[in-house]
């Protein structure tokens, strides 16, 4: 999207941009201040300032405008009288709506999805997140092309360009689809190597962080797992993952990951594209919602939260719910995990909790390994728990207890490929032998 119309400015910029903010109740209900509170923020956190407030009730929207064409003029006068030339409306648009209101108030029309593909372009940082928003910010925009021809041009689309026949427009829709492509594959590529690094993991317990914007992922993760990750009073402060190993108090460890937060209507286009990301969360051994329990709207908070699990195929995984922000006076208690990664208060409780849920996750099997190296018994003890190892001073074949965190097929997966040379005679831990070597 061009920057004559990407939303605000870089948030580093000294003048922010300024911005009408429209509020719309529908079905009967009164303007939620909590839902108007989320806007301003969103605004902020996109490098804009809300200085005009405007609200509606109405009972459903309007097709031509959303709100009523009355209350469209009153815009276009308030913006006017104000210099303002941009306005945010608290819902999803229509392409038609945007084109018609933009005619009708001359100001730049942005909506819920726009603002927030909007906040995600400023914030990312890395190379994978700039195309992941790209992907995103083109997939929102094919279906609004028709004019919006002027927006293309850092797609490339310029004089000259057009094919024999080709309208403007067709020949922007194909430079989007020629772009989309190009970053799919650059974002395949990144992807396949994220694969790689995961693999090398799988035999930890995985714990994905995952929850509400600002509800202090990051500073969780930063408090269990000693990390760095930039943690900041910002919606949408996190746009990667990063995964660190915890160690637990007793022996072992798990891998925690920290990844994008979730909103209520997050765009379709960046859960899709974005989807590779969420990946650490749809294949976590347990997730950990963390919700601020100093949020007055942290109950439906978690609703939203829980609602997007689903859309991302993570609703069936083991969930428990964190509490965080037991340090603020204006927090409420919900339930009994209650914490706060600010202050450290509550962590060895959720790390109590962390290792019994590793534990529950165990298949315990006795194994009987007739060499065993010293490197083969540190992978043991590091990818299973041990309940006892005895080794024969005579044969050197030791027999392991042990649980296991992906059951004894997935060792034997693992020793096949990595250590094709030792044998392992598995049993049960009732002691039945199983036959067969890996
Ligand atoms: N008082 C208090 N503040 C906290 C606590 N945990 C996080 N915060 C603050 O809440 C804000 C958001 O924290 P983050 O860790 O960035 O939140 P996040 O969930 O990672 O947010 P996104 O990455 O934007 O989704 C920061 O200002 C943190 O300092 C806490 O336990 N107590
Ligand atoms: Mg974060």
């Amino acid at each position: 999207m061009s920057n004559s119309r990407t939303l605000f400015r870089s948030i580093t910029d000294e003048v922010l941009e300024q911005v009408m903010l429209v509020s719309v109740a529908l079905n009967g209900s009164e303007i939620d201040t909590s839902r108007e509170a989320e806007m301003i923020r969103l605004v902020e956190s996109a490098g804009g300032v809300v200085v005009h407030r405007i609200g509606q009730r109405r009972n459903r929207p309007d097709g031509g405008y959303f709100i009523g064409k009355g209350k469209a003029e009153e815009i276009a006068a308030m913006a006017e009288s104000m210099d303002l030339t941009t306005v945010v409306f608290d819902h999803n648009l229509s392409p038609g709506q945007v084109n018609r209101l933009e005619e009708l108030t001359k100001c730049k029309v942005i909506d819920r999805t726009e603002l927030i593909l909007a906040i995600f372009a400023v914030q990312a940082r890395t190379p994978q997140a700039k195309l992941r928003i790209e992907l995103a910010q083109i997939g929102y925009m094919l279906p609004r092309l028709s004019g919006m021809w002027h927006h293309l041009d850092r797609l490339g689309a310029g004089i000259g360009t057009r094919g024999p026949g080709e309208t403007q427009l067709e020949v922007d829709r194909r430079r989007a689809r020629t772009r989309m492509v190009s970053i799919e594959k650059k974002l395949a590529a990144i992807d396949s190597g994220a694969k790689v690094r995961h693999s090398r993991r799988e035999e930890m317990f995985s714990v994905a962080l995952a929850g509400y914007t600002n509800a202090g992922k990051s500073t969780l993760l930063n408090r269990l797992c000693q990390a760095d990750v930039r943690s900041e009073d910002r919606l949408f402060a996190t746009l990667d993952t990063t995964s660190r190993r915890l160690e637990l108090p007793g022996g072992g460890s798990v891998i925690v990951s920290d990844t994008v937060g979730f909103i209520e209507k997050l765009p379709k286009s960046l859960l899709s594209s974005f989807r590779s990301t969420l990946d650490v969360v749809r294949e976590a051994d347990l997730i950990l919602l963390v919700a601020d329990a100093a949020d007055s709207d942290r109950l439906s908070r978690v609703a939203i939260v829980v609602d997007t699990l689903g859309k991302i195929d993570a609703g069936s995984i083991d969930r428990v719910t964190v509490w965080n922000k037991c340090d603020l006076p204006e927090s409420s208690g919900n339930g009994t995990l209650s914490v706060s990664a600010l202050t450290g208060e509550g962590i060895d409780g959720l790390v109590d909790l962390i290792r019994t849920k590793r534990r529950e996750a165990l298949a315990w099997c006795t194994l009987k390994i007739n060499i065993c190296t010293g490197d083969l018994e540190y992978w043991i003890r590091t990818n299973s728990i041990v309940d006892s190892f005895v080794r024969n001073e005579n044969t050197g074949a030791v027999e392991v207890v042990c649980g296991l965190y992906r059951g004894l097929n997935h060792l034997k997966k693992r020793l096949a490929r990595e250590r094709p040379g030792w044998s392992v005679v598995p049993m049960s831990a009732q002691g039945q032998v199983e036959r067969g070597t890996s």
